[in-house]
């Protein structure tokens, strides 16, 4: 049974307590829920986690990459929050490990601030996704489903 790792970047933490006209009212528990329900329909195994820290999530893409090496991982799903307009690391770290990965986010990034358009990701990102709320994450695990070859 291959993995996916759904990623959280910083303050996602915080979802479903404030901004909901953005971002919903589901929290992180809601979503990872969401992913469970996802990656079992799929024969999927899920490694879902948060970190407000930049160093962490490279260390978690270089974790992933290794899995992905191994033959183990279905792929990443990653909303890296801010850092996906600021990050030349996370750039750097999904570039040098070739891992497959599905950049998300909640809210439709552009149709918000002009700061929100640019994104580090998009380039190395395999696809992305945005502006389904949190249903994109279980739509990006469909996605990452029919990308990998049945076992
Ligand atoms: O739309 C998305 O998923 C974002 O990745 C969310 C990030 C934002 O910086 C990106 O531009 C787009 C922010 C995550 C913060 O989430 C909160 C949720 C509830 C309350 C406060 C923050």
């Amino acid at each position: 049974m291959k993995t996916v790792y759904v990623l959280n970047g910083p303050n996602l933490n915080l979802l479903g307590t404030r901004e909901p006209a953005v971002y919903g009212s589901a929290t992180l528990a809601d979503v990872e829920r969401l992913c469970s329900e996802a990656c079992t329909r799929h024969g999927l195994a899920l490694e879902f986690r948060q970190s407000n820290h930049e160093g962490q999530l490279v260390d978690w893409i270089h974790e992933a990459g290794r899995r992905h090496a191994a033959g183990e991982l279905a792929g990443v799903v990653f909303n890296a929050g801010a850092y996906t307009h600021t990050s030349i690391a996370l750039h750097d770290a999904v570039k040098g490990t070739g891992v497959t990965l599905i950049e998300l986010h909640i809210s439709n990034v552009h149709a918000r601030e002009a700061f929100r358009h640019h994104s580090y990701l998009s380039p190395v990102a395999r696809a992305v996704l945005c502006g389904f709320g949190v249903a994109g994450y279980a739509l990006a695990i469909d996605g990452l489903a029919a990308m990998v070859p049945p076992a």
